[in-house]
């Protein structure tokens, strides 16, 4: 029989979220609009044109969602605040409203023994800061800094769990050169100017957060991060794999941990940069409390010389399992986290995302059996344990998410929480994985057990 794989007492389990993909309530209390609530009402730009303007009503329903969380035994829960709510225009006069809603979220969260990991910064940019420039400015990292001490001189008392931004390079790449994200820009030199003010935002926000703060705090940043393998066992696929590691994990780790940016980055991108200011790389590189880890899955690319300048492909292994929109690949996760702490050396590192989209419902009887789901997580926690045991300091797991939500352009199509939530009457149903995650919870790890074998299409069972 496998062992039992304990975790320790003082872990953090909870869940993330993002208040765009979750909130509703998009026109309330004096909210100001933010550049998603322009991007999801613009034809085309996500599926079948669904918006975040009702989400799954959080902003009304936080008090039941809470109560989901306490009955899962979370003792940590990641959000993110809507900048819109506490700056309507992104800066200026503070909308008290606004800071009730998050005193309502964190009192009732710490009221159920749940820790709050706030973050400041989820895609959602003030529309009014999107009309001076957006991220491609250097004036919206200034923006940001006083946004964070607005933050921090509130919510410090309360809140120990601080994030800055969540995947940065998500916002420049998604929002300024493929234009899937808001605010749906596709141009180089925006996406290289957003990704330099971005990372300066972030060193600023973590100078005011501490400034403003009352007691010893932690903070950090959430990074997406895809290990690269190369997809044949040849140079030049090893070469393309070292190219895609570095445009997709090290041109935000550098400079957050070393303080620079990767000298290839500089070789291939370094005219599109805008203009560095003698200080930006020491703001950037402010130490941190921890670092965040989002993944979900790897990449694997192979040399392809028909490419601009990055001359890469990304390919999708057949003999792999997939989910929605992923490869489904565990031992990415432990390859990764190792490596992190290898090359960077963080003072802790926390699992601040992990989690699939499968397509799964309410059956007859009230259950929803999202077996594929618990196996994921399993097996990605497994994983992880191995970590552990080579010595490198995780301190906590978020699974995203808790609810199904908004996944961005892909709308309500795509469901990756623990609970479901039926989308025409928002109600809430635990799946099988919310139980299974509140068993590790409770029982301090796990022992690996068999969920989901997936058949290949000869009818052999699959490894996953
Ligand atoms: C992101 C975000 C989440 C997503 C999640 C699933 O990765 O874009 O952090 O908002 O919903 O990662 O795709």
């Amino acid at each position: 029989m496998a062992n039992f794989l304990a975790f320790p007492k003082n872990f953090l389990w909870g869940t993330a979220a993002s208040a765009y993909q979750i909130e509703g309530a998009a026109q309330e209390d004096g909210k100001g609009t933010s550049i998603w609530d322009v991007f999801a009402h613009q034809e085309g730009r996500t599926y079948l044109g669904h918006t975040g303007d009702v989400a799954v009503d959080h902003y009304h329903r936080y008090a039941e969602d809470i109560g989901i969380m306490r009955s899962l035994g979370l003792n940590c829960y990641r959000f993110s605040v809507a900048w819109t709510r506490i700056l309507p225009d992104g800066r200026g006069q503070v909308n008290a409203k606004g800071l009730d809603f998050y005193d309502r979220l964190v009192d009732t969260l710490l009221e159920n023994h749940i820790e709050p990991i706030l973050t400041l910064f989820h895609y959602d940019l003030p529309q009014a800061l999107q009309e001076k420039g957006g991220w491609p400015s250097r004036d919206t990292a200034y923006a940001f800094q006083d946004y964070a001490a607005v933050l921090s001189e509130h919510f410090s008392d309360r809140v120990t769990w601080w994030i800055t931004h969540n995947e940065p390079i998500v916002t420049a790449m998604m929002g300024h050169l493929s234009g899937e994200h808001a605010p749906g820009i596709r141009d180089l030199v925006c996406t290289m100017a957003a990704t330099h003010h971005l990372l300066l935002s972030h060193g600023l926000a973590a100078q005011a957060i501490r400034a403003g703060a009352r007691r010893d705090l932690q903070v950090g940043i959430a990074l997406n991060l895809n290990p690269v393998y190369p997809a044949r066992d040849c140079d030049e696929d090893r070469a393309a794999a070292a190219r895609y590691d570095m445009l997709l994990n090290r041109t935000t780790l550098d400079p957050i941990l070393l303080g620079k940016y990767p000298q290839e980055l500089l070789d291939l991108a370094g005219p599109f940069l805008p203009t560095i200011h003698p200080d930006d790389m020491e703001i950037i590189s402010t130490p941190l409390d921890f670092l965040g880890v989002n993944y979900y899955t790897r990449a694997v690319v192979q040399h392809n010389p028909d490419v601009p300048l990055i001359e890469l492909n990304d390919v999708r292994p057949t003999d792999s399992s997939y989910s929605q929109m992923w490869e489904i690949y565990p031992r990415g996760i432990a390859d990764l986290v190792l490596r992190i702490w290898n090359d960077y050396h963080p003072r802790q590192i926390f699992l601040t995302e992990n989690g699939v989209c499968v397509p799964d419902g309410v059956d007859f009887d009230g259950q929803d059996r999202d077996s594929r789901r618990i196996q994921y997580l399993q097996d990605h926690l497994a994983e992880l344990h191995k970590v552990f045991e080579a010595g490198v300091p995780l301190i906590g797991y978020l699974v995203w998410s808790l609810l199904d939500n908004f996944e961005w352009a892909l709308g309500y199509d795509k469901r990756f929480g623990l609970v479901h939530v039926d989308f025409q009457t928002l109600k809430r149903t635990i799946k099988n994985s919310g139980f299974w995650y509140r068993n590790v919870i409770r029982d301090g790890g796990f022992t690996p057990q068999e969920f989901y074998r997936e058949i290949g299409v000869n009818g052999d069972a699959k490894g996953s």
